[in-house]
């Protein structure tokens, strides 16, 4: 049998920990033949509601459940760990500025990232979940400089799957029809999500959007005026509908994530979307934790290269990397 894995959660006594856990732990994050160890590591004020999911976890008698440990201490948290999903972050609090939040998160995620670098198995896969995400996995990767760059990586998975929801909508076909969406740039409002390449049932979704909306025009109309906005900001359509944030939708986004980059994804799924390090692509400055369009053959997330971007989209990116430039000025002081 294979050695179990450990998958250490951060912020795991909250929301998003608690939907992901028993996800993770039913086999959904690596298959029915895979053991998993879980590493909840919280503040010491999260440490009770993470004590609680640890009860209920056993509860669950999970047949791949290896155990599962809850600490307050990173050295603990991602000793041997394989795969870190750093979910807990500093949400903003009131009259909070932009440069404090980003300056409180650095506080986490740059010695989150220095004991991973310390702790964690040689080959670890970390994942930023916890907000501001691109930037928060920028800062843990500048405080791990002996660990490669494509082990860092940040969730934008939830945009990319709200984009083909909206997409198949719209189309009124399963989501499974949409190939090749792309989500660029940063996890904000700011991001582009693309439908440029996609496909639907093998046919160019921009064709089946213009026979939809009665011409090309209208279809650009409703990419601009509906799809685009409504996918950007879903966030806040959640939390005025549902009266709270995205949970159950971002942890299976998340599962998604990590599944495709430890297994690879179906040869014929086509692309995802992953916020990467870049390493210039399509412009975007080096360093810079951004959305790009992935591949996945289980050894790594592969940014899809040589696609043509027309110079509409190229000031979408640009627009949204520029936003990412300024998170990076802000925290320069702190990397
Ligand atoms: P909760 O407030 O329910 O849970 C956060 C948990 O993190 C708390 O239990 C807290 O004690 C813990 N925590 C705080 N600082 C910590 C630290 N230094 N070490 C370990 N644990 C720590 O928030 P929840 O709804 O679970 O959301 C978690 C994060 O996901 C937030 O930052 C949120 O903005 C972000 N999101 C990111 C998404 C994405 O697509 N990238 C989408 C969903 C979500 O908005």
């Amino acid at each position: 049998a294979q050695t179990p894995v450990t998958a250490t959660i951060t912020g795991a006594g909250g929301q998003i920990g608690y939907a992901l856990l028993f996800r993770i732990a039913a086999g959904d994050l690596l298959g029915p033949d895979r053991e998993v160890r879980l590493r909840l590591l919280e503040i010491p004020q999260g440490l009770r509601s993470a004590e609680g999911a640890a009860l209920e976890l056993q509860d669950g008698a999970f047949p791949l459940l290896r155990g599962v440990e809850v600490t307050d201490d990173a050295a603990i948290g991602f000793d041997g760990c394989d795969i870190a999903l750093l979910v807990g972050s500093r949400p903003r609090g009131p009259g909070m500025e932009r440069a404090d939040l980003l300056a409180a998160n650095a506080g986490i995620f740059g010695p989150q990232g220095a004991a991973i670098q310390e702790h964690a198995a040689p080959d670890v896969r970390v994942v930023v979940v916890g907000n501001p995400a691109n930037t928060n996995a920028l800062i843990a990767r500048a405080a791990a400089p002996e660990l490669p760059d494509d082990r860092f990586t940040a969730l934008t998975r939830l945009d990319h799957n709200r984009a083909v929801g909206q997409l198949a909508a719209a189309l009124d076909v399963g989501a499974g029809a949409i190939r090749d969406v792309a989500i660029w740039g940063n996890h904000s409002a700011s991001q582009f999500p693309d439908v440029a390449h996609a496909t639907v049932d093998g046919r160019p979704a921009m064709q089946a959007l213009a026979e939809r909306f009665g011409g090309a025009e209208n279809a650009a109309g409703w990419l601009d005026d509906e799809f685009v906005p409504r996918v950007a900001k879903r966030g806040a359509e959640i939390i005025e509908v549902r009266g709270s944030s995205s949970v159950a939708s971002a942890a299976n986004a998340t599962i998604d994530h990590v599944r495709d980059w430890m297994l690879g994804r179906p040869a014929d799924a086509g692309w995802t979307s992953a916020a990467v390090v870049s390493h210039g692509e399509y412009g975007v400055p080096e360093g810079l934790v951004s959305s790009f369009p992935v591949t996945s053959d289980g050894s790594g997330y592969r940014t899809v290269e040589g696609l043509d971007v027309d110079a509409r989209a190229r000031a979408r990116i640009a627009a949204s990397v520029a936003e990412l430039v300024g998170e990076r000025e802000a925290v320069a002081g702190l990397l």
